[in-house]
């Protein structure tokens, strides 16, 4: 794996201790990642990240790194300058659909009190020579590992869905050529990356129609919500009689909430019983 260097059983050991605050920054992180996602549907019916995923870097990438960067491995406090030097050690992805989308998550992951930004690469407004595209964040979030509280840090990638198939696709085929690439096929990954980057830029012109037509199901459906609680509290006081002509009123020509499970379970229960009224 390194030159020279054969881990014990014992370093091994250390690697494995070394690793966990890490990767439970990782179970954390993610969770509170994920609820940018789930308040922005809530309140907006749309949000800026599809999706969450996140990993520990393995020992073997992390080590070469390490080893690029200059460590010594096995000497010394080896172990230190790995976790000193790699910075990606617990590694985010949040994946857009747009590359506004994309600012907009960075924005508010400044604005985050939980973590500090502690270093940003835009690898959008300036690509790697590989065509690779992200904004890589680095940031140091507290963890209270045990009875130790940990600065770990985090690599926080942010990219869109073509940003990331591309990658996915590259970083495989790294691997199968164990980062020689010939230079044809780097040629046409280069090529495949502008590609997506024009897609991008094109379906980039479709994000403000789709995210209004998400705020107006939202508006539909809060409005709904608001319609069906206004009776209901009619129902609740027994004025029978209001409500149901609130409900003929607001739904007598027909409704379908077979899209919103809540909305059509209280629809079910409310509207059958203000039906058998008389
Ligand atoms: P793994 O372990 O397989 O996930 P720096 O720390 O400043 O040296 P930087 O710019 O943050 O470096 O990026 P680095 O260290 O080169 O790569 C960090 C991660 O970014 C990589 O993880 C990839 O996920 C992604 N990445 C960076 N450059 C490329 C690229 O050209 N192609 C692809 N597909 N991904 C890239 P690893 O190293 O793959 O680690």
């Amino acid at each position: 794996m390194i030159k020279n260097y054969t881990p014990s059983k014992g370093d091994l050991e250390k690697l494995a201790r070394m690793k966990a605050p890490y990767q439970q920054t990782i179970d954390e992180l993610k969770v509170k990642l994920k609820g940018i996602k789930y308040g922005c549907l809530q309140e907006n019916g749309y949000s800026p990240i599809e999706y969450v995923v996140g990993r520990v870097k393995s020992t073997e990438s992390m080590l070469k790194k390490a080893e690029l960067k200059g460590v010594q491995i096995g000497v010394g406090n080896w172990i230190e300058d790995v976790e000193h030097q790699v910075k990606d050690i617990a590694g985010l992805r949040l994946v857009s659909r747009y590359i506004e989308d994309i600012r907009e998550v960075q924005e508010i992951l400044t604005q985050r009190e939980d973590f500090v930004v502690e270093e940003v690469k835009d690898y959008i407004a300036t690509p790697k020579d590989s065509g690779y595209r992200s904004i890589h964040m680095i940031v140091r979030y507290p963890t209270y590992h045990g009875p130790l509280k940990k600065d770990a840090f985090c690599e926080i990638q942010l990219r869109t869905l073509a940003m990331n198939f591309w990658a996915t696709n590259e970083h495989e085929l790294r691997y199968k050529y164990d980062e020689k690439i010939p230079n044809d096929m780097r040629a046409a990954l280069r090529r495949a990356a502008d590609t997506a980057h024009e897609l991008d830029m094109q379906m980039g012109e479709f994000r403000r129609e789709i995210r209004d037509a998400h705020e107006l199901n939202v508006q539909y459906a809060m409005s709904n919500e608001v319609k069906l609680e206004e009776i209901f509290s009619l129902y609740v006081k027994k004025d029978y009689k209001r409500a149901q002509e609130l409900y003929r009123h607001y739904f007598g020509d027909g409704h379908d909430f077979t899209h919103d499970p809540k909305l059509k379970m209280i629809d079910d229960l409310l509207g059958s019983r203000l039906k058998m009224m008389k």
